[in-house]
């Protein structure tokens, strides 16, 4: 099929990717429903892709990964920089030559007797200053179908490009699937990406994480705009008034969630309303007015599926009933439908579970013996949400009122707090940890280091990145967004979550937004403005009175210094380019707790 475009660049590129990796046959993605659809018939055919019952769930399908490529692979991914300070010391580094030695050999040849696609595709709304655009090359047509949801994909993002040599070079090759040989690699010098023997989200879908964070972020930096790991939600008031609110949580912690929830019914009947606008990633550009503003560079959701039900999350869910591609769920072989953990209580009898297997074959089964891996994902359209804000394709983006920082802190963190100014809340966010998740291969539940959720996903050295956001509340000056933290996931002894979360999250979005406008007092403490517990309005939930409250924003004077000194040891460990501004921080904080 011959090429879509007359951009030199791009079709020398291509070009040479052909000629190292040698495929039968080249594809073009025009982003048409009928070459899309077609590469789902052949997907069906191979078993790569599963067609489910079209009168419950039309136009969506099902996959499974192999066995050993269900999550990212932090430990298999690179910032390759010239200088390795540049990146190091908390991204895997090595040099550019060096990998693309090692690498090289891997793609030589390794699409003999495989079809190449080439996806142009475009990160934000068509037409936005704001968006970039990349082009991935790769052999599967669960990569293409994938980003075809993700991104705005085809001709309109080649004619976004025109002759432009301004565009990210993404070459995938599922290789062998080897977990061995596995390399997720980025060049942020080179606007450049290869990734090879994955088949796996985050790995493989290019314009996500490995474009729209790690090479964003280092084009950010040295543009002067940031890319983050941010959903962006709208609240609006009875008045009909939008305030954005921005919130970065580590992976698995709740930004999908967050970003589609349903207001209590105290908020509900007096008129309130949430809207969606990303739930992953934000670009952020100052404005002409001055103002923080943001837009969601994706184009569809690649959520966790564990959890997600009628209750927790009905517009997650409704997003999923169509033109949805699920991943490493079970599947429901009375209706074929699929199933997981979460979804309802209707444990499936006649079932395969996320691998294949039959559930009574007991050859496999996942962690814990569920049917769905943790881990497992729908990619669902943005168009399918009900609650899609009608800005989602605004080309200068949405005007930010707070930023929020949060992640899993079965203790020490507070339910929320405030940050005493920008650089105390640059800060706050440097010094987040969670416990880990399914998102990534590894330990699940063991409390790490993760600022501003970024740890996996900042394309250079973390030093210069906390300068970077310095640098921006300079800028931003007295128009510069108010910035706090939340911690949903704080248990009891019994190792239960106090706080309700979900939807009742917006008890805590509403004091945020109170203090942002000025309406609502804080009592000063050590570690940043915190609430009056009866200003959480904890109205109409069952579990849950301002007691309760109070407790969830009890601060242990030893847990904070135990914590202080884990902020420490990462700014030491992330060596002399940790900001001195940030540093006596850490200091003053240290001095407050003491007292
Ligand atoms: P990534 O897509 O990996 O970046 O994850 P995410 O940050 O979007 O997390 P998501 O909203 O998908 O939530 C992940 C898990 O956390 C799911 O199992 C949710 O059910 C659970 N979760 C989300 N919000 C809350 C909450 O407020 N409280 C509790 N207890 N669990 C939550
Ligand atoms: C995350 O892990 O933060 C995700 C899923 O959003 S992935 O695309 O795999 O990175
Ligand atoms: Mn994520």
């Amino acid at each position: 099929m011959s090429s879509l475009t007359s951009n030199q660049h791009v079709l020398d590129w291509v070009k040479e990717m052909e000629t190292l990796m040698t495929p039968d046959n080249v594809i073009w993605i025009d982003g048409s429903e009928g070459q899309l659809r077609a590469l789902r018939e052949e997907a069906f055919k191979t078993g790569e892709l599963t067609e489910l019952n079209q009168d419950k769930l039309p136009g969506c399908v099902l996959h499974h990964t192999a066995k050993n490529d269900v999550a990212r692979v932090e430990g298999r991914t690179f910032i390759c920089t010239t200088k390795k300070e540049d990146a190091a010391p908390i991204n895997n580094w090595m040099a550019p030559d060096e990998m693309k030695a090692k690498l090289i050999p891997m793609y030589t040849g390794c699409m003999r007797g495989r079809t190449m696609y080439v996806i142009p595709y475009c990160m934000g709304p068509i037409g936005s200053p704001f968006s970039k655009v990349g082009v991935e090359v790769t052999d599967s047509i669960y990569v293409v179908l994938n980003m075809d949801i993700m991104t705005r994909v085809g001709v309109k993002a080649l004619r976004q490009l025109g002759d432009s040599n301004d565009f990210v070079r993404g070459q995938h090759a599922k290789a062998d699937i080897d977990e061995e040989n596995r390399y997720i690699v980025q060049f942020p010098e080179d606007n450049a990406i290869w990734s090879i023997n994955s088949g796996y989200g985050g790995n493989v879908l290019l314009g996500k994480k490995c474009f729209a964070l790690r090479i964003a972020s280092y084009q950010g930096y040295k543009e002067g705009w940031m890319a983050e790991h941010m959903l962006i939600l709208g609240i609006e008031d009875p008045t009909g008034h939008i305030d954005y609110v921005t919130a970065a949580f580590p992976s698995a912690c709740g930004k999908t969630n967050l970003a589609m929830l349903i207001p209590p019914e105290i908020y509900a009947k007096k008129g309130y309303k949430v809207w969606t606008v990303g739930d992953d990633i934000a670009w952020m550009h100052i404005g002409e007015d001055g103002r923080l503003y943001a837009i969601n560079p994706e184009n569809g959701f690649f959520g966790v599926a564990p959890g997600t039900n009628e209750k927790s999350n009905p517009n997650a869910l409704h997003s999923t009933m169509k033109g949805t591609i699920f991943t490493n769920v079970a599947h429901n072989l009375t209706d074929n439908t699929v199933w997981w953990e979460g979804l309802d209580k209707n444990i499936p009898e006649d079932a395969q579970e996320w691998t294949g297997l039959a559930v009574d074959g007991k050859e496999y089964v996942a962690d814990g013996g569920k049917l769905a891996h943790p881990n497992s994902r729908f990619t669902a359209p943005a168009v399918n949400c009900p609650c899609l804000s009608s800005e989602f394709n605004n080309p200068q983006g949405v005007p930010v009122t707070a930023i929020v920082f949060g992640g899993r802190r079965a203790k020490t963190a507070p339910l929320v707090y405030e940050s005493f100014d920008w650089a105390h809340g640059v800060y706050v966010g440097s010094a987040m940890a969670s416990e880990t998740t399914a998102a990534a291969t590894g330990a699940v539940g063991v409390v790490r280091r993760d600022p501003m959720a970024m740890r996996p996903f900042c394309g250079y050295n973390m030093g210069d990145y906390f300068g970077h956001w310095l640098e921006m509340g300079k800028k931003l000056g007295d128009k510069a967004p108010k910035i706090f933290n939340v911690n949903w996931f704080r248990t009891d002894d019994q190792g239960h979550f106090i706080w309700p979360g979900f939807g009742d999250n917006m008890r805590v979005l509403m004091w945020i937004l109170g203090r942002c406008k000025g309406e609502v007092e804080a009592v000063e403490t050590a570690i940043g403005y915190l609430p009056n517990a009866e200003d959480i309005d904890v109205s109409g939930l069952e579990d849950v009175t301002t007691a309760t409250v109070k407790d969830l924003l009890s601060v242990d004077k030893d847990l904070w210094m135990e914590d202080v000194k884990g902020v420490g040891e990462l700014y030491d460990q992330i060596g002399e380019r940790v900001p001195a501004k940030l540093r006596e921080e850490l200091a003053s904080l240290k001095d407050r707790l003491s007292k």
